[in-house]
């Protein structure tokens, strides 16, 4: 812990206000800055309840809080499939198995594509707060705290101490404002609404209201209609609505409460009522006190939030404000900033996605733009499952659910797109969706021509059931998982040069051999392998769980035997196609044909050394820096690969202001922490956070593997709290001078824990460890066979040259929690 601390001192000034509560106890999980945001969005704090999210600007004259509701999308129900595309097929087909990718492109472009493109995200407005006269303040502070989810700005003017905290509370439904002032009758100012959308605003009462309809996008009319109510409550002094404005003067304190609400229910149904909606959200919230607000809002938070504690050891340059860390985080050691980090990537994903709401999008839910880029939908061919990477891993199980609700939605959607434009029974998405769940392809054939969004996404389904071995969740998924399947049953061709069953046309996702630049269209690309192979090992994994569709299981088998297996090319390169193409000059930010090595587990360095050294050379040639959420890709590939320094060295690589020398070109982070495309895009903030877990434990490989790539800079620590496979909760795990001092697992569904480990570990309290030999007995440890791969004859593989392991075996019972210790 620190004594002396510079923002300390700033901030016992403010204590005798009595409100914040900032202890040095939890000083290491605040995002603090010594000046305003001023107009800069990437420097404003976010706060959200998962549907209301807030962007706090901290201005001491004019605060800023910029609104948005998961909800307000433009446009309505509608779909975008292109019929055409059924007789198109087969000749798109020959058309590249003849080799002429160029045609098969055009005519694809041609049929494929109906438009349109998907809705965009849109906000809701900005509450405007002015304070005449604090434009010349003092001792200015705010920051965010990840332990309360409370922005706070503290300033003085005329030795008067202000204070504004703001939280979106997901119990009372309502994000809420709090003002007060070291001496009575201080507060005065003005509040008005402010809206890009088209809005009528009015003001009754105390409360300032804009409803709103979001607008027409390519042809589909907006039909989201929303409510805002922001009502102003003052303790002392005088409050005067007027026209457009409420008026507070000399007020003790004030509290604002927000409600907004919209009259979406589903993406096919917009019969709510918003005006009701609202209304009712805030006199519930209205009934209650500050305090009781407030506390109920702690106590939810910290349900989820308290669930993981990580300690990396705290340096010198923890004391300067977030900003300045970021800037220096490359030059010298603070690891603690890392630690900040994985915990504000929890906040977000806390903060951005509850049961109920819609899953994050590519900004999760904070979004300033009528046009945001790439439209804040959700992109399919990484992005929306980068989001939920922490979910299950950093212990925020629930929050998984809004991502699998939308899964379930696109099963329902996409059995038309898949009978319209294939032919096929199933259900298929391509690479983007929106609020409405469109299922067709989008954007151009490039980029577009993508159906494997089904398999990637049922890839998440399945992991949730690994981790929490919930039988009720399975029988409820299974449908959606098997129809996603049934579609490539359907759907496999079988190509002409070895009789491989393959997707096409497809893409390998946005990337194209650099020998024909422009052209991505391909069949069998590596990534639609692994992704067919592993939809089809885990729905047979979960037919035999729930003990059904055993003849559906052999069909399965049979086609996934057909598959092509992967291929390590001329240059000892896993080959991203099934043609040997890649070259060591591609720098793509997709490196697609590793999902096998994470976030699935075809590629392992116990069970497929060659593939897996192949997959190192190929991430060698695809080099480290690149856009935001590449980077959090490759920290988890590094992990994968059981390399802490190279991990770290993406950390750093992502963690340093963009734009800076040291990531010129690619992305980075913003001074609010969040991850930088650019521009913002909070994909590489839920990547880089299971990335750091990844570090520290790893059970996707038939064992718990304990620090499986400790960088040399964290030789000392803790976590406690992560997830692993099987219902095992690492309680405790921590180490000292690189080697694992103590473990405490409790395990939630008895079974076989097998830890893996590069040290040696005894059991306390009687505890046995048998040596382990064979594969794991936990079924929830199973795993598929992966092919062996087809090797170049001028490929040069590396010798390997990882650390020794030694793997123990222990039988446990659920419900109980094992101690082990170094030797
Ligand atoms: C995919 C990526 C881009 C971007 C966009 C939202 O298309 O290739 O880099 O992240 O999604």
């Amino acid at each position: 812990m620190r004594s002396s601390h510079i923002f300390l001192l700033v901030l016992s000034l403010f204590l005798t206000i009595g409100e914040v509560g900032k202890s040095q106890s939890n000083e290491d999980l605040y995002l603090w800055y010594d000046e305003p945001a001023a107009d800069e969005w990437t420097k404003a704090l976010p706060v959200g309840n998962g549907r209301l999210g807030g962007m706090v600007f901290g201005n001491p004259n004019q605060e800023v809080i910029q609104l948005n509701e998961n909800s307000v999308w433009a446009g309505s129900p509608h779909r975008n499939d292109s019929p055409a595309a059924r007789q198109a097929l087969p000749k798109v087909r020959d058309l590249i198995f003849e080799g002429k990718h160029a045609e098969a492109q055009e005519l694809a472009g041609e049929s494929f594509f109906s438009g349109p493109h998907g809705m965009p995200y849109q906000p809701v407005g900005d509450l405007v707060l002015s304070f005449p006269g604090h434009e010349d303040y003092q001792n200015y502070y705010r920051d965010l705290n990840l332990e309360t989810a409370v922005a706070t700005t503290k300033y003085s003017v005329n030795d008067v101490e202000y204070s504004r905290k703001v939280f979106a509370s997901a119990p009372d439904e309502v994000i809420v404002i709090r003002l007060s002032a070291s001496q009575p009758g201080s507060i005065t100012f003005s509040a008005s609404m402010e809206s890009p959308q088209q809005t009528t605003g009015s003001v009754k009462n105390n409360e300032l209201i804009i409803s709103g309809k979001t607008g027409d996008h390519e042809g589909i009319p907006g039909k989201v209609r929303f409510q805002s109510i922001t009502d102003i409550d003052a303790e002392g002094g005088s409050v005067l609505p007027t026209d457009s404005t409420v008026e507070v003067s000399n007020a003790d304190k004030v509290t604002i409460r927000i409600s907004i609400a919209t009259n979406f229910k589903k993406y096919n149904d917009l019969s709510g009522e918003e005006q009701a909606l609202a209304s009712n959200y805030l006199n519930q919230a209205r009934d209650k006190s500050y305090k009781e607000i407030f506390e109920a809002h702690k106590s939810d938070y910290q349900t989820y939030f308290d669930r993981v504690d990580l300690d990396l050891g705290i340096t010198d340059a923890a004391q300067k404000p977030t900003d300045e860390r970021i800037a220096d985080f490359a030059r010298g050691a603070d690891p603690q900033l890392v630690e900040l980090y994985f915990q504000f990537g929890r906040y977000l994903l806390i903060s951005s996605s509850r049961p109920g709401t819609q899953p994050a999008n590519l900004q999760g839910i904070w979004n300033k733009e009528m046009q945001p880029p790439w439209d804040s939908k959700y992109t399919l061919n990484i992005n929306a499952e980068m989001n939920y990477w922490p979910a299950q891993l950093t212990n925020l199980s629930e929050l998984h659910e809004p991502l699998i609700q939308m899964v379930k939605d696109l099963s329902e959607t996409g059995r038309e797109t898949a009978r319209v434009m294939y032919g096929a029974d199933g259900w298929v998405t391509h690479h983007n969706t929106d609020i409405w769940r469109i299922t067709g392809p989008i954007d151009g054939v490039f980029w577009g021509m993508w159906p494997m969004g089904g398999a990637w996404l049922t890839h998440q389904l399945w992991e949730k059931y690994l981790y929490t071995g919930d039988e009720k969740y399975l029988q409820e998924v299974y449908p959606v998982l098997k129809s996603a399947a049934e579609f490539y049953v359907d759907f496999l061709v079988e190509e002409p040069e070895n009789g491989w069953l393959v997707v096409a046309p497809s893409n390998s996702p946005e990337n194209a051999p650099q020998s024909r630049p422009d052209v991505s269209i391909t069949a069998g690309a590596t990534m639609d392998n692994q992704l067919v192979f592993e939809l089809f090992s885990n729905t047979i994994r979960a037919a035999e769980a729930l003990e059904r569709d055993r003849e559906f299981a052999k069909t399965l088998r049979k086609k996934r035997a057909k598959l092509p297996p992967m291929q390590i090319g001329r240059l000892g390169q896993l080959q991203e196609w099934m043609e040997d193409l890649d070259s060591p000059e591609d720098k793509h930010r997709h490196v697609s044909h590793l999902f096998g090595l994470h976030p699935a587990a075809q590629i392992s360095p116990y069970r497929t050394p060659k593939l897996f050294d192949a997959a190192r050379t190929s991430l060698q040639y695809r080099g480290d820096v690149s856009t935001g959420w590449s980077m959090g890709w490759k920290v988890n590939f590094w992990a994968r690969l059981l390399d802490g320094n190279h991990a770290l060295k993406l950390i750093e690589d992502q963690l340093a202001p963009v734009g800076s020398d040291r990531n010129l070109g690619g992305g980075g982070t913003y001074p609010n922490l969040f991850d930088a495309h650019p521009p913002f895009q909070i994909d590489g903030n839920f990547g880089c956070t299971a990335g750091i877990a990844e570090m520290l434990m790893q059970s996707h490989d038939g064992a718990i593997h304990l620090l499986p790539a400790l960088p040399d800079e964290w030789d000392s620590g803790q976590i406690s709290g992560l997830r692993a496979r099987g219902g095992f909760v690492i309680e405790s795990l921590k180490w000292k001078d690189g080697k694992v001092s103590e473990l405490k697992i409790k395990s939630t569904l008895g079974g076989n824990a097998r830890i893996r480990v590069s040290d040696e570990l005894v059991g306390l309290e009687g505890l046995k460890l048998k040596k382990a030999s064979g594969s794991n007995p936990n079924t929830f440890y199973e795993l598929a066979e992966t092919p062996k791969p087809i090797i170049s004859s001028k490929a040069k593989l590396n010798t390997l040259n990882i650390a020794d392991v030694n793997e123990y075996d222990f039988e446990t019972d659920a419900d109980q929690t094992y101690m082990l210790v170094g030797k």
